[in-house]
């Protein structure tokens, strides 16, 4: 027998301002994803379960107070402190269903006013999404949905603030989804763009760095 190159898993971002609806789908997704015999994990960020996360979590708890730069940093180390990790996963053939990523980074730092160019910059080799599904809802509908917790961020005036800069960072990587439908019809959505995308990485589609 000839050899046979072990096929890989697909990067599958799901993004979009609060209470959008992303946990809920991405747990579906993964579920469907195994369903059809696909090897798929769940991740999120912040990983709220490391050091850094920690310190991610605590200032998002408003019990710490962290300069706008050094929280962005500080997001940004989480998903570097788990690159490699991904990296491996994707290559042994692992989908990874990552709710929010480096595009929440961006956008809500930008939203704080700091500069555009800074925000992406810590981001930039990072691996790059296959796909970046989102989840789009305007911010009115989505403080109506069970209403806002305490955390930090979840104000209608500054949700505002992250749609415009979500909006500037659209690239060819994104599938845009109303998701003011049904949790339903959310979710046969993406099983359809997903399914394609990871279909797409198999047949050998490379694994590529962010670049923005
Ligand atoms: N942040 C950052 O600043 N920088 C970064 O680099 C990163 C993040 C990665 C914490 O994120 C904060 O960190 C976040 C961005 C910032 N701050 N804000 N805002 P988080 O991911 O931990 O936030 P979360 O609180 O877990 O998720 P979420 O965004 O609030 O919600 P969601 O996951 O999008 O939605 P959901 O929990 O699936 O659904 C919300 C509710 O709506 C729930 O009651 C559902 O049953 C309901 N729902 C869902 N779909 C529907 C539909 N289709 N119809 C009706 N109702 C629905
Ligand atoms: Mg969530």
């Amino acid at each position: 027998e000839g050899t046979r190159k072990e096929s890989r898993g697909a990067l599958i971002v799901l993004e979009g301002l609060d209470r959008s609806g992303k946990s809920s789908q991405c747990s579906r997704l993964v579920s469907y994803l195994e369903g059809q015999g696909i090897s798929a994990e769940l991740w999120r960020f912040p990983d709220r379960t490391t050091n850094v996360g920690q310190m991610i979590s605590a200032y998002l708890s408003n019990t710490s107070q962290l300069d706008d730069h050094t929280i962005h940093l500080l997001f940004s180390a989480n998903r570097w402190e788990k690159r490699s990790l991904m990296e491996t996963k994707l290559k042994t053939g692992t989908t990874l269903i990552v709710d929010r990523y480096s595009y929440s980074g961006v956008a809500f730092s930008a939203s704080k006013g700091l500069d555009i160019e800074w925000c992406k910059a810590p981001e930039i080799g990072l691996l790059a999404p296959d796909l970046v599904a989102y989840l789009d809802i305007s911010p009115q509908k989505a403080a109506e949905r069970g209403g806002y917790g305490d955390e930090r961020y979840e104000k209608l005036d500054f949700q505002k603030k992250v749609a415009e800069s979500y909006k500037t960072l659209h690239d060819v990587s994104w599938k845009v989804v109303d998701a003011c439908q049904p949790i339903e019809d959310v979710e046969k959505q993406l099983q359809e763009i997903a399914l394609d995308c990871v279909i797409e990485c198999q047949k050998g589609k490379p694994l590529s760095p962010l670049l923005w």
